[in-house]
């Protein structure tokens, strides 16, 4: 057989492959991969970084501040294209590569696709030891970038340059498939990204992918419906995969035509607007009373593409009913049966279609929509409560959210760590699916600012606000100047509450000292004393303080059509939160103490743990 060749480096042919992967968006064939993160070093440049210039004009590549936060930003784009579309992230060995690996994880957690292509020793050892390389007394084929394996969808390490065609259609396979997708790392060895190879044209065909949608199995669905079929009490928590499986309509459909409460988990909070009769808002840890008070009494639970985290189950003390039953509508089987669920592995979607045609006549009692209505109404008027502007000194989070939700009511809010999520997990008003993007899977203090650089790429029609604590600004804030560069404009609201203001609440509510959370209470000679906004002007954003939550609201709207990147500063209480709603977490207390605190907490907790289902 004999088959055209063309002659490229490794890297070249990666290059080269990313560009003629497709996928369609409206009607119009689009580049599957939006652009390419890359921070060069040894182990990158000099054959990742020539082969990606051959191509910039068709796959751009944006150089970033620190690896972490450009997978972050890559992580983002995915989520903010509902995994239509996706990025790659190129680094160099050693640290550059180490860098990536707790993005990766969240990934892996968010089951979100991105490219990860770190670079590694020279696969034929002659230099050895190269800078940055660690060497394992015992094991020769062990590099720091085994790290990517227990946190990656599918990892491959690229030694001989032949091992990239099978490998990057396996790539593709993982990161076009709604159940597997996750990270892929292709860890490519500096030598083998140079050497060339008679690469078939095939290999660069164009390929345009779609996303599968999984149809329910019979036995399955038969078993769901009934279940269903025999609720009186029922809910839906809707998970990521709502957003995921654009089935916000069918949700919409299927709840307003059988009667059944909507409850949102953090990835799943926008499924259905936020006046939506039949959304009751967020469920679970940070959830309205709305919900909660129905979660607890429902007998089915339709949970809808929800990997039914501990923040969503209420630490599993959350359903309170004997005869509970759940249903695992998801895309991936791991999570359709979990604690006993009867699976109903398919595609939001597709599954929700489905249901709506086989449940006719049935309905969810009159009397527990009527109680979803009053306990909304409720919630509404708690709502307003807590984020109305005070006379007090400090502002707490939840005014600060109300006047961002009042100055910039469209705005497409991102998010993932500190005591803002739970806050706007209940407050926050979305209005469309997308509009709310927390990433509270693993909750990755560092992501807001990174994350929302990505959300603007995805969608740069969107006015992009992040909302973003001190502690979690310190940690990484330099893609900033990424922003700045990029011309992708994000409103930056940082809260500060001089320190970690929820670790803080969490250390008191578990009898501990306040130790080590707030600034005030950390070992320290003299406290820094931050001027967050001088630190971001001199990353060349639009910056300034403001001192009360009317300066916000006027702030906010005055820099709305500001171009630039724009951060503005408040100083917060870090000690009230949104009393209203919420439910008990599992936070191990100790079991022995000299503090009478946490002997005090302990026995609340050992009590608490009563209420929690096994299994
Ligand atoms: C990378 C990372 N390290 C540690 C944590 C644990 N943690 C969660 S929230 C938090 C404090 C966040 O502080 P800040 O951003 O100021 O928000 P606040 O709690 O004050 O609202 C910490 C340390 C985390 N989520 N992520
Ligand atoms: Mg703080």
């Amino acid at each position: 057989m004999s088959q055209k060749t063309i002659r490229l480096t490794m890297a070249q042919a990666v290059a080269r492959f990313l560009t003629m992967q497709k996928t369609e968006i409206d009607g119009e064939i689009v580049p599957i991969f939006g652009g390419v993160f890359a921070i060069f070093g040894h182990g990158n440049v000099a054959g990742v970084g020539e082969a990606l210039h051959g191509i910039k004009d068709v796959l751009p590549t944006y150089r970033a501040q620190n690896e972490q936060g450009m997978a972050h930003a890559a992580i983002a784009y995915a989520k903010a294209s509902f995994r239509r579309r996706f990025m790659a992230c190129t680094t160099s060995i050693g640290p550059g590569a180490l860098n990536m690996v707790t993005a990766a994880a969240l990934a892996h957690v968010n089951r979100l696709p991105v490219l990860l292509l770190p670079g590694d020793v020279f696969a034929n050892r002659l230099p050895d030891p190269v800078l940055q390389q660690m060497e394992d007394f015992g094991d020769g084929t062990a590099t720091v970038n085994d790290c990517f394996k227990p946190v990656s969808r599918y990892f491959d390490r690229i030694t001989r340059p032949e091992q990239i065609i099978p490998a990057l259609r396996r790539a593709m396979a993982v990161l076009t498939d709604p159940a597997e997708c996750g990270p892929v790392t292709l860890s490519l060895c500096q030598d083998v990204q140079a050497e060339a190879y008679d690469y078939p044209e095939s290999f660069f065909e164009e390929k345009v992918w779609s996303i599968r949608r999984v149809m329910p199995d019979a036995n399955e669905f038969a078993a769901a419906a009934t279940a269903l079929l025999q609720a009186k009490k029922p809910v839906i928590i809707a998970g990521g995969g709502v957003l995921y499986s654009e089935a916000s309509q069918a949700l919409r459909s299927f709840a307003e035509r059988y009667g059944v409460p909507v409850l949102e988990t953090q990835a799943g909070k926008s499924s259905l607007p936020h006046d939506h009769k039949l959304n009751m808002g967020s469920v679970g840890v940070t959830g309205t009373s709305a919900s909660n008070t129905l979660a607890e009494e429902a007998d089915v639970v339709l949970a809808i593409g929800t990997r039914l985290q501990d923040f969503t189950t209420g630490s599993w003390a959350l359903f309170k009913n004997d005869d509970l039953k759940i249903v695992g509508l998801n895309v991936q089987p791991f999570d359709a049966h979990k604690h006993r669920a009867l699976p109903l592995v398919a595609d939001a979607r597709a599954g929700l279609e489905a249901l709506n045609q086989a449940l006719t006549g049935w309905q969810a009692d009159t009397a527990w929509t009527d109680k979803a209505s009053a306990g909304k109404e409720q919630w509404l008027m708690a709502a307003d409560r807590a984020t109305a502007t005070t006379n007090a000194e400090l502002p707490s989070d939840a005014q600060v959210i109300g006047a961002v939700q009042r100055a910039r009511e469209n705005a497409t809010l991102v998010c993932a760590a500190g005591g803002l999520p739970g806050e706007l997990h209940k407050l926050w008003k979305a209005r469309g699916p997308g509009s709310y993007h927390m990433e509270y899977g693993f909750s990755t203090m560092g992501y807001e600012i990174a994350g929302g650089l990505g959300v603007k790429l995805a969608r740069p029609q969107d006015d992009v606000v992040v909302m973003v604590g001190d502690g979690s600004y310190m940690m990484m804030n330099s893609e900033i100047a990424s922003a700045i560069m990029l011309g992708a404009k994000l409103t930056i609201v940082l809260l500060d509450n001089a320190g970690y203001g929820c670790i803080n609440r969490l250390q008191m509510a578990t009898g501990g000292a306040n130790f080590n959370n707030l600034l005030a209470d950390t070992h320290h000679v003299t406290l820094p004393g931050i001027d967050f906004a001088a630190h971001a002007a001199a990353m060349g954003a639009v910056s300034r303080k403001v001192s009360s939550i009317a300066e916000l609201e006027t702030a906010l709207q005055e820099t709305e059509s500001v171009e630039r990147t724009t951060v503005i500063v408040i100083d917060t209480d870090p000690l009230i939160t949104t009393d209203e709603g919420g439910h008990w977490w599992d936070v191990a207390v100790p079991e022995v103490s000299d503090r009478p605190q946490v002997n005090a907490a302990r026995e609340a907790y050992v009590k608490a743990l009563k209420a929690q289902r096994a299994g």
